[in-house]
Protein backbone atom coordinates (compact mmCIF):
# COMPACT_ATOMS: atom_id res chain seq x y z
CA UNK A 1 0.00 0.00 0.00
CA UNK A 2 2.62 2.00 0.85
CA UNK A 3 4.37 1.38 -2.37
CA UNK A 4 1.49 2.05 -4.31
CA UNK A 5 1.26 5.75 -2.64
CA UNK A 6 4.75 6.49 -3.03
CA UNK A 7 3.97 5.63 -7.14
CA UNK A 8 0.93 7.68 -7.14
CA UNK A 9 2.95 10.62 -5.36
CA UNK A 10 5.81 10.08 -8.04
CA UNK A 11 3.07 10.02 -11.16
CA UNK A 12 1.23 13.12 -9.63
CA UNK A 13 4.73 14.77 -9.44
CA UNK A 14 5.24 13.76 -13.05
CA UNK A 15 2.31 15.66 -13.87
CA UNK A 16 2.79 18.60 -12.03
CA UNK A 17 6.14 19.09 -13.47
CA UNK A 18 4.70 18.44 -17.17
CA UNK A 19 2.59 21.25 -17.01
CA UNK A 20 4.88 23.20 -14.48
CA UNK A 21 7.66 22.94 -17.45
CA UNK A 22 5.13 23.79 -20.45
CA UNK A 23 4.07 27.17 -18.55
CA UNK A 24 7.32 28.54 -17.36
CA UNK A 25 9.21 27.85 -20.98
CA UNK A 26 5.78 29.12 -22.43
CA UNK A 27 6.00 32.34 -20.44
CA UNK A 28 9.85 32.65 -21.11
CA UNK A 29 8.79 32.44 -24.70
CA UNK A 30 5.95 35.08 -23.67
CA UNK A 31 8.61 37.36 -22.14
CA UNK A 32 10.78 37.28 -25.48
CA UNK A 33 7.45 37.71 -27.81
CA UNK A 34 4.74 39.88 -25.65
CA UNK A 35 4.09 39.21 -22.14
CA UNK A 36 0.35 39.39 -22.90
CA UNK A 37 0.55 36.52 -24.59
CA UNK A 38 1.81 34.38 -21.70
CA UNK A 39 -1.08 31.68 -20.76
CA UNK A 40 -0.35 32.08 -16.92
CA UNK A 41 -0.81 35.44 -17.13
CA UNK A 42 -3.85 35.79 -19.10
CA UNK A 43 -5.56 33.52 -17.27
CA UNK A 44 -5.24 35.32 -14.64
CA UNK A 45 -6.26 38.80 -16.52
CA UNK A 46 -8.93 36.98 -17.44
CA UNK A 47 -10.29 36.31 -14.02
CA UNK A 48 -9.49 39.51 -12.70
CA UNK A 49 -11.69 41.01 -15.72
CA UNK A 50 -14.55 38.90 -15.03
CA UNK A 51 -14.81 39.39 -10.68
CA UNK A 52 -17.93 41.19 -10.29
CA UNK A 53 -16.95 44.62 -8.60
CA UNK A 54 -17.55 43.81 -4.95
CA UNK A 55 -15.60 41.12 -4.70
CA UNK A 56 -12.85 42.87 -6.14
CA UNK A 57 -13.57 45.49 -3.55
CA UNK A 58 -13.15 43.41 -1.32
CA UNK A 59 -10.33 41.91 -2.61
CA UNK A 60 -8.65 45.01 -2.55
CA UNK A 61 -9.71 45.95 1.09
CA UNK A 62 -8.35 42.79 2.73
CA UNK A 63 -5.96 42.33 1.11
CA UNK A 64 -4.74 44.79 -0.58
CA UNK A 65 -1.27 45.33 -2.56
CA UNK A 66 -1.47 41.23 -2.37
CA UNK A 67 -4.45 40.80 -4.52
CA UNK A 68 -2.16 39.84 -7.57
CA UNK A 69 0.33 37.46 -5.83
CA UNK A 70 -3.03 36.05 -4.30
CA UNK A 71 -4.36 35.73 -7.47
CA UNK A 72 -1.47 34.30 -9.36
CA UNK A 73 -0.98 31.87 -6.52
CA UNK A 74 -4.69 30.52 -6.83
CA UNK A 75 -4.61 30.27 -10.21
CA UNK A 76 -1.43 28.43 -9.86
CA UNK A 77 -2.58 26.04 -6.75
CA UNK A 78 -5.59 25.41 -9.08
CA UNK A 79 -3.52 24.39 -11.94
CA UNK A 80 -1.46 22.06 -9.65
CA UNK A 81 -3.85 20.10 -8.72
CA UNK A 82 -5.26 19.36 -12.44
CA UNK A 83 -2.22 18.58 -13.05
CA UNK A 84 -1.37 15.98 -10.32
CA UNK A 85 -4.39 14.27 -11.00
CA UNK A 86 -3.56 14.13 -14.92
CA UNK A 87 -0.11 12.65 -13.80
CA UNK A 88 -2.43 9.77 -12.19
CA UNK A 89 -4.51 9.26 -14.83
CA UNK A 90 -1.97 8.82 -17.23
CA UNK A 91 0.15 6.66 -15.32
CA UNK A 92 -2.63 3.65 -16.74
CA UNK A 93 -3.73 5.37 -19.54
CA UNK A 94 -1.13 7.28 -20.71
CA UNK A 95 -3.06 8.52 -24.11
CA UNK A 96 -5.86 10.21 -22.54
CA UNK A 97 -3.37 11.81 -19.76
CA UNK A 98 -1.64 13.69 -22.67
CA UNK A 99 -5.07 14.73 -24.30
CA UNK A 100 -6.27 16.18 -20.46
CA UNK A 101 -2.89 17.79 -20.40
CA UNK A 102 -3.58 19.57 -23.36
CA UNK A 103 -6.70 20.43 -22.73
CA UNK A 104 -5.70 22.35 -19.41
CA UNK A 105 -3.17 24.21 -21.75
CA UNK A 106 -6.09 24.88 -24.41
CA UNK A 107 -7.67 26.39 -21.40
CA UNK A 108 -5.55 29.48 -20.80
CA UNK A 109 -5.52 29.74 -24.69
CA UNK A 110 -9.40 30.88 -24.59
CA UNK A 111 -7.89 33.75 -22.37
CA UNK A 112 -5.00 34.63 -24.44
CA UNK A 113 -7.19 34.76 -27.53
CA UNK A 114 -10.06 36.89 -26.06
CA UNK A 115 -7.77 39.87 -25.36
CA UNK A 116 -8.47 43.04 -27.16
CA UNK A 117 -5.38 43.49 -29.28
CA UNK A 118 -5.12 39.73 -29.78
CA UNK A 119 -2.57 38.90 -32.40
CA UNK A 120 -2.07 35.50 -33.98
CA UNK A 121 1.98 35.51 -32.97
CA UNK A 122 0.55 35.84 -29.39
CA UNK A 123 -0.68 31.79 -29.80
CA UNK A 124 2.84 30.67 -30.28
CA UNK A 125 3.13 30.55 -26.15
CA UNK A 126 0.16 28.09 -26.33
CA UNK A 127 1.77 25.94 -28.37
CA UNK A 128 4.74 25.76 -26.92
CA UNK A 129 3.09 24.53 -23.88
CA UNK A 130 0.98 22.33 -25.85
CA UNK A 131 4.07 20.29 -27.78
CA UNK A 132 6.36 20.43 -24.15
CA UNK A 133 3.29 20.08 -21.63
CA UNK A 134 2.05 16.43 -22.93
CA UNK A 135 5.92 15.50 -24.64
CA UNK A 136 7.25 16.00 -20.86
CA UNK A 137 3.98 13.69 -19.17
CA UNK A 138 4.99 10.71 -21.68
CA UNK A 139 8.48 11.06 -21.15
CA UNK A 140 8.02 11.11 -17.07
CA UNK A 141 5.35 8.83 -17.43
CA UNK A 142 7.24 5.63 -19.27
CA UNK A 143 10.35 6.46 -17.30
CA UNK A 144 8.27 5.44 -14.14
CA UNK A 145 6.33 2.67 -15.39
CA UNK A 146 9.92 1.22 -16.64
CA UNK A 147 11.22 1.52 -13.18
CA UNK A 148 8.25 0.02 -11.84
CA UNK A 149 7.83 -3.04 -14.16
CA UNK A 150 12.14 -4.01 -13.69
CA UNK A 151 10.86 -3.08 -9.55
CA UNK A 152 8.39 -5.71 -10.00
CA UNK A 153 10.81 -8.65 -11.61
CA UNK A 154 11.69 -9.92 -8.43
CA UNK A 155 8.24 -10.50 -7.00
CA UNK A 156 7.54 -11.99 -10.04
CA UNK A 157 10.09 -14.60 -9.59
CA UNK A 158 9.07 -16.15 -6.07
CA UNK A 159 11.02 -19.35 -6.32
CA UNK A 160 14.00 -16.63 -5.21
CA UNK A 161 12.36 -14.09 -2.51
CA UNK A 162 16.28 -13.49 -0.69
CA UNK A 163 18.73 -13.31 -3.71
CA UNK A 164 17.95 -10.51 -6.09
CA UNK A 165 19.52 -11.24 -9.50
CA UNK A 166 22.58 -8.95 -10.13
CA UNK A 167 21.12 -7.62 -13.71
CA UNK A 168 17.70 -6.94 -12.20
CA UNK A 169 19.23 -5.10 -9.61
CA UNK A 170 20.85 -2.62 -11.73
CA UNK A 171 18.52 -2.44 -13.97
CA UNK A 172 16.34 -1.15 -11.60
CA UNK A 173 19.04 1.23 -9.84
CA UNK A 174 19.66 2.54 -13.63
CA UNK A 175 15.73 3.24 -14.60
CA UNK A 176 15.74 4.68 -11.05
CA UNK A 177 18.80 7.00 -11.68
CA UNK A 178 17.26 7.83 -15.04
CA UNK A 179 13.58 8.76 -13.13
CA UNK A 180 15.39 10.56 -10.70
CA UNK A 181 18.21 12.71 -13.47
CA UNK A 182 14.87 13.42 -15.75
CA UNK A 183 13.31 15.20 -12.68
CA UNK A 184 15.89 17.15 -11.60
CA UNK A 185 17.03 17.97 -14.91
CA UNK A 186 13.11 19.10 -15.97
CA UNK A 187 13.06 21.14 -12.65
CA UNK A 188 15.95 22.52 -13.58
CA UNK A 189 14.61 23.84 -16.91
CA UNK A 190 11.63 25.10 -15.96
CA UNK A 191 13.49 26.94 -12.94
CA UNK A 192 15.99 28.48 -15.68
CA UNK A 193 13.05 29.37 -17.91
CA UNK A 194 11.21 31.10 -15.30
CA UNK A 195 14.36 32.94 -14.09
CA UNK A 196 15.17 33.72 -17.32
CA UNK A 197 12.00 35.08 -18.45
CA UNK A 198 11.66 37.58 -15.60
CA UNK A 199 14.97 38.72 -16.16
CA UNK A 200 14.33 38.73 -19.96
CA UNK A 201 10.88 41.33 -18.84
CA UNK A 202 13.34 43.06 -16.81
CA UNK A 203 15.83 43.94 -19.01
CA UNK A 204 13.16 44.27 -21.73
CA UNK A 205 11.37 47.22 -18.84
CA UNK A 206 14.66 49.34 -18.86
CA UNK A 207 14.36 52.33 -20.73
CA UNK A 208 17.57 53.21 -22.61
CA UNK A 209 18.85 56.55 -23.05
CA UNK A 210 16.04 58.60 -22.64
CA UNK A 211 15.83 62.25 -21.54
CA UNK A 212 12.86 64.55 -20.73
CA UNK A 213 12.89 67.30 -23.37
CA UNK A 214 13.39 70.81 -22.33
CA UNK A 215 10.17 72.55 -20.79
CA UNK A 216 9.16 75.96 -22.27
CA UNK A 217 8.57 77.74 -18.69
CA UNK A 218 9.83 75.69 -16.37
CA UNK A 219 8.39 75.95 -12.69
CA UNK A 220 9.96 77.03 -9.57
CA UNK A 221 12.08 74.21 -7.71
CA UNK A 222 9.29 72.78 -5.43
CA UNK A 223 9.55 74.12 -2.08
CA UNK A 224 10.95 72.58 0.73
CA UNK A 225 8.21 70.28 2.15
CA UNK A 226 7.59 69.83 5.78
CA UNK A 227 9.01 66.33 5.68
CA UNK A 228 12.35 68.04 6.76
CA UNK A 229 10.90 68.98 9.86
CA UNK A 230 8.58 66.82 11.04
CA UNK A 231 9.49 62.81 10.77
CA UNK A 232 6.80 60.90 9.35
CA UNK A 233 4.72 63.26 7.82
CA UNK A 234 4.38 62.02 3.35
CA UNK A 235 6.63 63.96 1.36
CA UNK A 236 5.59 66.89 -0.56
CA UNK A 237 6.88 65.41 -3.69
CA UNK A 238 6.28 61.63 -3.93
CA UNK A 239 9.55 59.67 -5.04
CA UNK A 240 8.08 58.07 -7.93
CA UNK A 241 9.42 54.74 -6.70
CA UNK A 242 7.14 55.13 -3.71
CA UNK A 243 4.15 56.30 -5.96
CA UNK A 244 1.31 54.23 -5.45
CA UNK A 245 0.15 51.91 -8.16
CA UNK A 246 -2.99 50.72 -9.43
CA UNK A 247 -4.33 49.01 -12.41
CA UNK A 248 -5.45 46.06 -13.80
CA UNK A 249 -2.44 44.91 -15.76
CA UNK A 250 -0.50 41.50 -14.08
CA UNK A 251 2.53 42.46 -16.22
CA UNK A 252 3.12 46.07 -17.12
CA UNK A 253 2.90 46.81 -20.68
CA UNK A 254 6.34 46.78 -22.42
CA UNK A 255 5.61 49.34 -25.50
CA UNK A 256 8.37 50.38 -27.82
CA UNK A 257 8.21 54.38 -28.04
CA UNK A 258 9.09 53.83 -31.73
CA UNK A 259 6.40 52.26 -32.86
CA UNK A 260 3.83 53.77 -30.57
CA UNK A 261 1.77 56.34 -31.59
CA UNK A 262 -1.27 58.42 -30.00
CA UNK A 263 -4.21 58.92 -32.01
CA UNK A 264 -7.11 61.42 -31.91
CA UNK A 265 -10.15 60.11 -33.96
CA UNK A 266 -13.96 60.26 -33.41
CA UNK A 267 -16.15 63.49 -33.56
CA UNK A 268 -13.25 65.71 -34.89
CA UNK A 269 -12.40 67.57 -37.94
CA UNK A 270 -9.04 66.00 -38.90
CA UNK A 271 -7.85 62.96 -37.23
CA UNK A 272 -4.55 63.59 -35.80
CA UNK A 273 -1.86 60.85 -35.16
CA UNK A 274 1.30 61.49 -32.75
CA UNK A 275 4.75 59.70 -32.44
CA UNK A 276 6.76 60.08 -28.79
CA UNK A 277 8.91 62.07 -31.03
CA UNK A 278 5.97 64.76 -31.74
CA UNK A 279 5.37 64.88 -28.34
CA UNK A 280 8.98 65.06 -27.35
CA UNK A 281 9.66 68.04 -29.67
CA UNK A 282 6.25 70.33 -29.27
CA UNK A 283 6.45 73.12 -26.25
CA UNK A 284 6.24 70.89 -23.25
CA UNK A 285 4.79 72.10 -19.90
CA UNK A 286 5.46 71.30 -15.78
CA UNK A 287 2.53 70.94 -13.78
CA UNK A 288 2.24 69.74 -9.82
CA UNK A 289 -1.07 67.60 -9.66
CA UNK A 290 -1.83 65.29 -7.04
CA UNK A 291 -3.29 62.22 -8.61
CA UNK A 292 -5.91 59.83 -6.48
CA UNK A 293 -7.16 56.78 -6.75
CA UNK A 294 -10.95 56.09 -5.99
CA UNK A 295 -10.72 53.43 -4.30
CA UNK A 296 -8.43 55.21 -1.47
CA UNK A 297 -10.54 54.58 1.96
CA UNK A 298 -10.52 57.79 4.12
CA UNK A 299 -6.65 57.84 5.53
CA UNK A 300 -5.90 55.59 2.94
CA UNK A 301 -2.36 55.13 0.65
CA UNK A 302 -3.71 55.52 -2.61
CA UNK A 303 -2.55 59.29 -3.53
CA UNK A 304 0.32 60.55 -4.41
CA UNK A 305 1.76 64.34 -5.75
CA UNK A 306 4.53 64.46 -8.12
CA UNK A 307 5.31 67.21 -11.39
CA UNK A 308 4.67 66.05 -14.25
CA UNK A 309 6.07 67.31 -17.76
CA UNK A 310 4.09 66.55 -21.45
CA UNK A 311 1.72 68.63 -23.49
CA UNK A 312 -0.98 70.65 -23.16
CA UNK A 313 -4.02 67.69 -23.62
CA UNK A 314 -6.66 70.83 -24.93
CA UNK A 315 -4.01 72.00 -27.71
CA UNK A 316 -3.78 68.69 -29.12
CA UNK A 317 -7.57 68.53 -29.42
CA UNK A 318 -7.60 71.99 -30.83
CA UNK A 319 -5.35 71.00 -33.46
CA UNK A 320 -7.35 68.03 -34.41
CA UNK A 321 -10.85 70.44 -34.30
CA UNK A 322 -13.42 69.14 -31.52
CA UNK A 323 -17.20 68.35 -33.11
CA UNK A 324 -19.82 69.62 -31.23
CA UNK A 325 -21.61 66.51 -30.78
CA UNK A 326 -18.82 65.04 -28.10
CA UNK A 327 -19.33 65.05 -24.28
CA UNK A 328 -16.69 62.58 -23.75
CA UNK A 329 -13.08 61.38 -23.98
CA UNK A 330 -13.45 57.81 -24.77
CA UNK A 331 -9.19 56.76 -24.12
CA UNK A 332 -7.65 53.66 -25.20
CA UNK A 333 -4.40 52.15 -23.72
CA UNK A 334 -2.42 49.77 -26.08
CA UNK A 335 -3.93 46.35 -24.81
CA UNK A 336 -7.71 48.24 -25.14
CA UNK A 337 -8.07 49.13 -21.77
CA UNK A 338 -10.58 51.95 -21.72
CA UNK A 339 -11.56 55.30 -19.61
CA UNK A 340 -13.99 57.63 -20.16
CA UNK A 341 -13.36 61.28 -19.72
CA UNK A 342 -15.83 64.45 -19.57
CA UNK A 343 -14.59 66.12 -22.31
CA UNK A 344 -15.50 69.48 -20.10
CA UNK A 345 -12.45 68.56 -18.12
CA UNK A 346 -10.47 68.87 -21.12
CA UNK A 347 -11.27 72.15 -22.49
CA UNK A 348 -12.45 74.14 -18.95
CA UNK A 349 -8.93 75.46 -18.88
CA UNK A 350 -7.58 73.12 -16.25
CA UNK A 351 -3.74 71.73 -16.66
CA UNK A 352 -4.99 68.32 -18.17
CA UNK A 353 -2.06 66.98 -20.24
CA UNK A 354 -0.51 64.11 -21.65
CA UNK A 355 2.54 63.17 -19.57
CA UNK A 356 5.03 62.00 -20.72
CA UNK A 357 7.55 62.62 -17.68
CA UNK A 358 7.09 62.67 -13.98
CA UNK A 359 9.30 64.58 -11.17
CA UNK A 360 11.80 65.00 -13.87
CA UNK A 361 12.28 61.59 -14.88
CA UNK A 362 10.89 59.82 -17.96
CA UNK A 363 7.63 58.08 -17.29
CA UNK A 364 8.36 54.49 -15.48
CA UNK A 365 7.05 51.64 -17.35
CA UNK A 366 4.47 50.64 -14.19
CA UNK A 367 3.61 54.65 -14.89
CA UNK A 368 2.38 54.61 -18.29
CA UNK A 369 5.72 55.16 -20.06
CA UNK A 370 5.52 56.73 -23.15
CA UNK A 371 2.36 58.63 -22.49
CA UNK A 372 -0.14 58.92 -20.06
CA UNK A 373 -3.71 61.20 -19.51
CA UNK A 374 -3.35 63.50 -16.27
CA UNK A 375 -6.49 65.26 -15.73
CA UNK A 376 -6.29 67.09 -12.36
CA UNK A 377 -9.50 67.14 -9.77
CA UNK A 378 -10.61 63.91 -11.52
CA UNK A 379 -10.28 60.13 -10.02
CA UNK A 380 -7.44 58.26 -12.36
CA UNK A 381 -10.08 55.84 -13.25
CA UNK A 382 -11.91 58.57 -15.36
CA UNK A 383 -8.36 61.00 -16.15
CA UNK A 384 -5.29 59.19 -15.96
CA UNK A 385 -5.15 56.22 -18.55
CA UNK A 386 -1.61 54.96 -18.92
CA UNK A 387 -0.01 53.36 -21.57
CA UNK A 388 -2.80 55.47 -24.01
CA UNK A 389 -2.78 55.33 -27.45
CA UNK A 390 -6.47 56.86 -28.70
CA UNK A 391 -8.42 59.59 -27.75
CA UNK A 392 -11.51 58.67 -29.12
CA UNK A 393 -14.17 62.01 -29.12
CA UNK A 394 -17.43 60.43 -28.69
CA UNK A 395 -20.79 60.44 -26.50
CA UNK A 396 -21.21 58.51 -23.08
CA UNK A 397 -24.50 57.74 -24.65
CA UNK A 398 -22.80 55.83 -27.68
CA UNK A 399 -19.86 54.50 -25.89
CA UNK A 400 -18.91 53.17 -21.94
CA UNK A 401 -15.61 52.73 -20.53
CA UNK A 402 -14.17 49.17 -18.59
CA UNK A 403 -14.96 50.95 -15.27
CA UNK A 404 -17.99 53.03 -16.11
CA UNK A 405 -18.65 49.73 -17.29
CA UNK A 406 -18.67 48.11 -13.95
CA UNK A 407 -21.16 50.69 -12.61
CA UNK A 408 -18.68 53.29 -10.83
CA UNK A 409 -19.49 57.05 -11.34
CA UNK A 410 -19.55 58.50 -14.83
CA UNK A 411 -18.18 61.62 -13.37
CA UNK A 412 -16.08 61.35 -10.61
CA UNK A 413 -14.34 64.47 -9.15
CA UNK A 414 -11.86 64.08 -6.18
CA UNK A 415 -13.22 64.71 -2.88
CA UNK A 416 -11.42 66.88 -0.42
CA UNK A 417 -10.05 65.13 2.06
CA UNK A 418 -7.16 64.95 4.48
CA UNK A 419 -5.22 62.57 6.27
CA UNK A 420 -3.06 61.68 9.70
CA UNK A 421 0.76 60.35 8.96
CA UNK A 422 2.12 60.91 12.18
CA UNK A 423 1.23 59.59 15.09
CA UNK A 424 0.78 56.43 13.11
CA UNK A 425 -3.04 54.75 14.08
CA UNK A 426 -2.97 52.62 17.05
CA UNK A 427 0.92 53.29 18.13
CA UNK A 428 2.58 54.01 21.15
CA UNK A 429 4.37 57.25 21.91
CA UNK A 430 6.05 58.83 24.06
CA UNK A 431 4.67 61.63 26.58
CA UNK A 432 5.61 65.35 25.82
CA UNK A 433 5.97 67.32 23.06
CA UNK A 434 5.59 66.36 19.84
CA UNK A 435 3.11 67.42 16.64
CA UNK A 436 0.26 65.99 14.60
CA UNK A 437 0.66 66.18 10.97
CA UNK A 438 -0.33 64.26 7.80
CA UNK A 439 -1.73 66.05 4.41
CA UNK A 440 -4.71 67.19 2.76
CA UNK A 441 -6.12 67.35 -0.78
CA UNK A 442 -9.14 69.55 -2.69
CA UNK A 443 -7.56 69.33 -5.98
CA UNK A 444 -9.10 71.76 -8.27
CA UNK A 445 -10.26 74.26 -5.40
CA UNK A 446 -6.74 74.62 -3.08
CA UNK A 447 -6.90 73.97 0.36
CA UNK A 448 -7.37 76.56 3.05
CA UNK A 449 -7.51 75.60 6.11
CA UNK A 450 -6.65 72.11 7.84
CA UNK A 451 -8.13 71.43 11.59
CA UNK A 452 -7.28 68.91 14.06
CA UNK A 453 -9.39 67.77 16.43
CA UNK A 454 -8.04 66.00 19.93
CA UNK A 455 -10.18 63.38 22.23
CA UNK A 456 -13.65 65.17 20.70
CA UNK A 457 -12.84 68.90 21.86
CA UNK A 458 -12.60 72.08 19.78
CA UNK A 459 -11.48 71.72 15.86
CA UNK A 460 -7.82 73.96 15.86
CA UNK A 461 -5.98 75.12 13.32
CA UNK A 462 -3.40 73.55 11.93
CA UNK A 463 -0.27 75.17 10.41
CA UNK A 464 0.10 74.50 6.49
CA UNK A 465 3.45 73.52 4.66
CA UNK A 466 4.17 75.50 1.23
CA UNK A 467 1.48 75.77 -1.46
CA UNK A 468 2.08 74.19 -4.97
CA UNK A 469 -0.79 75.68 -6.52
CA UNK A 470 -4.70 73.97 -6.34
CA UNK A 471 -4.05 71.31 -7.79
CA UNK A 472 -1.41 70.09 -5.40
CA UNK A 473 -1.55 68.26 -2.16
CA UNK A 474 -0.36 70.80 1.16
CA UNK A 475 1.15 69.35 3.97
CA UNK A 476 -0.14 70.30 7.47
CA UNK A 477 0.83 69.62 11.28
CA UNK A 478 -0.10 70.70 14.70
CA UNK A 479 2.11 71.08 17.76
CA UNK A 480 0.54 68.81 20.84
CA UNK A 481 1.87 68.13 24.09
CA UNK A 482 0.99 64.23 24.71
CA UNK A 483 -0.06 63.62 28.34
CA UNK A 484 -0.20 59.90 28.93
CA UNK A 485 -3.14 57.50 28.20
CA UNK A 486 -5.08 56.56 24.73
CA UNK A 487 -5.58 59.80 22.77
CA UNK A 488 -8.53 60.18 19.45
CA UNK A 489 -7.26 62.14 17.16
CA UNK A 490 -9.67 63.38 14.02
CA UNK A 491 -8.86 65.87 11.06
CA UNK A 492 -10.52 67.58 8.32
CA UNK A 493 -9.85 70.42 5.30
CA UNK A 494 -11.62 73.16 3.95
CA UNK A 495 -10.96 74.08 0.65
CA UNK A 496 -10.68 78.09 -1.01
CA UNK A 497 -14.39 77.79 -1.61
CA UNK A 498 -15.37 77.33 1.98
CA UNK A 499 -16.45 73.92 1.61
CA UNK A 500 -15.95 71.40 4.04
CA UNK A 501 -15.19 68.33 3.80
CA UNK A 502 -17.98 65.97 4.69
CA UNK A 503 -18.63 63.73 7.66
CA UNK A 504 -20.68 61.20 5.80
CA UNK A 505 -18.99 57.85 5.41
CA UNK A 506 -19.21 56.66 2.11
CA UNK A 507 -17.05 53.55 0.83
CA UNK A 508 -15.35 54.42 -2.41
CA UNK A 509 -17.87 52.52 -4.36
CA UNK A 510 -19.31 54.06 -6.67
CA UNK A 511 -17.75 57.58 -6.99
CA UNK A 512 -14.70 57.88 -3.82
CA UNK A 513 -14.70 57.74 0.29
CA UNK A 514 -15.66 60.14 2.14
CA UNK A 515 -15.74 60.63 6.39
CA UNK A 516 -13.03 62.19 8.35
CA UNK A 517 -10.40 60.38 9.39
CA UNK A 518 -10.41 59.72 13.26
CA UNK A 519 -6.97 57.13 14.71
CA UNK A 520 -6.14 56.69 18.36
CA UNK A 521 -2.73 56.20 19.98
CA UNK A 522 -1.27 55.55 23.06
CA UNK A 523 0.85 58.07 24.98
CA UNK A 524 3.33 56.90 27.55
N1 LIG B 1 -4.24 51.75 -18.85
C1 LIG B 1 -4.64 51.93 -17.59
N2 LIG B 1 -4.60 53.15 -17.07
C2 LIG B 1 -5.00 53.36 -15.80
C3 LIG B 1 -5.51 52.30 -15.01
C4 LIG B 1 -5.55 51.01 -15.60
O1 LIG B 1 -5.99 50.03 -14.97
N3 LIG B 1 -5.10 50.86 -16.89
N4 LIG B 1 -5.90 52.54 -13.71
C5 LIG B 1 -6.29 53.90 -13.38
C6 LIG B 1 -6.43 54.13 -11.97
S1 LIG B 1 -7.75 53.38 -11.21
C7 LIG B 1 -5.62 54.99 -11.29
S2 LIG B 1 -5.98 55.42 -9.70
C8 LIG B 1 -4.42 55.56 -11.91
C9 LIG B 1 -3.20 55.22 -11.09
O2 LIG B 1 -2.04 55.72 -11.68
P1 LIG B 1 -0.63 55.29 -11.10
O3 LIG B 1 -0.60 53.79 -11.12
O4 LIG B 1 0.40 55.91 -11.95
O5 LIG B 1 -0.58 55.80 -9.68
O6 LIG B 1 -4.21 55.07 -13.21
C10 LIG B 1 -5.36 54.96 -13.98
N5 LIG B 1 -4.95 54.62 -15.30
MO1 LIG C 1 -7.98 54.34 -9.25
Amino acid sequence: MRRLNRRTIAHAAAGVLAGVVGMSVAHLTAALLTPASSPALAVGTAVINATPTPVKEWAVRELGYADKPILIGSVLLGTIAFAAAIGVVARRRLRLGAVLLAGLVLLPAAAVVLQPLFKISYLIPTLVALVLGPAVLVFLTRALNAGQASEHTPEHAPEQPTVHPPDGDSERLSSRRNVLVGFGALTLLSAAAAVGGEMVVRSRAAIANLKLPRVGKPLPALATGLEEKYDGISSFRTPNRDFYRVDTKLAVPIVDQDSWTLTIDGDVERELTFSYDDLRERENVEHDITLTCVSNEVGGKLVGAARWTGVPLKDLLEEAGVGDRADQILSTDVEGFTISTPLEAALDGRNAMIAIGMNGEVLSRSHGFPARLVVPGLYGYVGATKWVTKLTLTRYDTATAYWTDRDWATDAPIKLSSRIDTPRPLSNIPAGRTVIGGVAWAQQHGVAKVEVRVDGGRWQQAELGPDAGIDYWRQWYLPWVAEPGSHQLAVRVTDRDGTLQSTDRATPFPDGSSGIQEIVVTVG
